[in-house]
């Protein structure tokens, strides 16, 4: 049995049907479905443990300070972070990027520059025109002129004393080309630049060790990794975080306030005000802990071999284009392609009919759409429940969709 045959059975949404047919669930790059020891382990903490953390002496405050503080250890082995206190909580890749764009933001001075590529989503792209139009500072992005890779030779030429920071994609949720990022990272660094990686591609899928990696940053979200939305994770790596000032201010952030100042607490909480998303983070060390039973590594296997058979199948259907780097080439599980004369949405809504569940649209990736000259595409992605059963279906139904247009 293959591993998605194998646990299938734990993700009760799977056993729907839709329009009358089983659900093929091709999605999961938008969002991933969840499996019942998710779903259980926010039940049971909402039935027997929910407090608010860190401030009652009460059993339930205790338990839920337990839970959520032991989210952090999970999530901290993970990633293979050196440390818990480099795991901050958020409510999702997005907030992650714009909490490092505000810090990092306020540290740039006129003509400093930040440098991110053609391949980012938007939620990497915008936080940091934002940094740059109030700061004064200059943005620059490294092109992709095959519609695949990153011209790596721009980056080395982009890359300057003037760079403060690298704000680039593990893994493009378009292309789904994985981005050599331990070696920009050296680069950067070596430049006097920071990095942050967008991981909300990566995280779900490729087995992560944060100090082979060496990025400053490294942001993703719980709901793309089997856990639940509004919860996200933003590592930051010690020294860096060190000395950054909060950009946000409230409760559980301060050891000690005066009316006029204020003494920041420790890390990790120093940038977590307010009440966190508690039971997120529960859900999240569910998914943690059941990704890792599975091993990850074994994950990557799945889903590339997945990933490889759409990409073929789907480019050997007349009229279609298969996006991205080449079949063989290590890729995230994700496969944006388009039928010749068919509206990526007009597609969707036909696979939808044949209970087909795959994302058309520009993918928050328009400055990529621009490079590859499109407006948008399909795109099916993948995660560890689905099968190649579930990959032939797509492409007999996308052989399907001229006859139906
Ligand atoms: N991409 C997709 O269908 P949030 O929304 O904060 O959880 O994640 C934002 C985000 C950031 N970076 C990358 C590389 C992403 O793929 C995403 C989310 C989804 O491709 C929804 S647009």
């Amino acid at each position: 049995m293959t591993l998605g045959e194998l646990c299938r059975a734990d993700f009760p949404i799977l056993s729907r049907t839709v329009n009358g047919h089983p659900l093929a669930y091709l999605d999961s790059a938008a969002s991933s479905q969840k499996p019942r020891q998710v779903i259980e382990a926010i039940q049971r903490y909402y039935e027997r443990s929910h407090a608010n953390v860190h401030r009652s002496i009460h059993t339930l405050g205790e338990e839920a300070t337990e839970l959520y503080e032991g989210a952090r250890d999970a999530v901290c082995g993970f990633i293979g972070a050196r440390s818990r206190e480099e795991v901050l909580f958020t409510r999702g890749t997005t907030e992650a990027i714009n909490l490092v764009a505000q810090l990092v933001g306020r540290t740039l001075r006129p003509a400093d520059e930040v440098l991110v590529t053609e391949m980012e989503h938007h939620s990497n792209l915008i936080p940091w025109q934002m940094a740059c139009r109030d700061h004064g500072a200059v943005l620059r992005a490294v092109p992709v002129p095959d519609g695949r890779h990153l011209d790596l030779d721009a980056f080395r030429r982009l890359l300057g004393g003037r760079t403060r920071i690298v704000a680039v994609t593990h893994v493009s949720n378009v292309l789904g080309t994985i981005n050599p990022v331990a070696d920009l990272v050296r680069e950067a660094h070596a430049a006097g630049a920071l990095v942050l990686v967008d991981g909300a591609q990566a995280a779900p899928h490729l087995a992560l060790d944060m100090v082979a990696l060496g990025a400053d940053f490294y942001a993703f979200s719980g709901h793309k990794l089997l856990g639940p939305t509004g919860i996200g994770v933003l590592y930051g790596r010690k020294e860096v975080l060190e000395r950054l000032e909060p950009a946000w201010g409230g409760g559980e952030m301060i050891k000690e306030v005066w009316i006029d100042h204020a003494q920041w607490n420790d890390l990790p909480w120093r940038f977590e005000p307010g009440t966190p998303p508690i039971a997120g983070a529960v859900g999240l060390a569910a998914a943690v802990e059941y990704l890792d039973k599975l091993g990850m590594p074994r994950v990557t296997v799945h889903e590339q071999e997945l990933t490889r058979r759409a990409q073929d199948a789907l480019a050997a259907i007349p009229g279609v284009t298969v996006y991205g780097p080449p079949s063989g080439e290590g890729r995230g599980a994700v496969v944006a392609f388009n039928v010749e004369g068919i509206h990526p949405h007009d597609g969707a809504a036909v696979l939808d009919e044949a209970g087909i569940a795959v994302r058309a649209g520009h993918h928050c990736a328009q400055p990529l759409m621009k490079r590859l000259g499109i407006a948008g595409t399909l795109r099916a992605s993948f995660s560890v429940y689905n099968t190649a059963a579930e990959v032939e279906r797509l492409a007999r139904a996308v052989a399907t969709l001229p006859a139906q247009l």
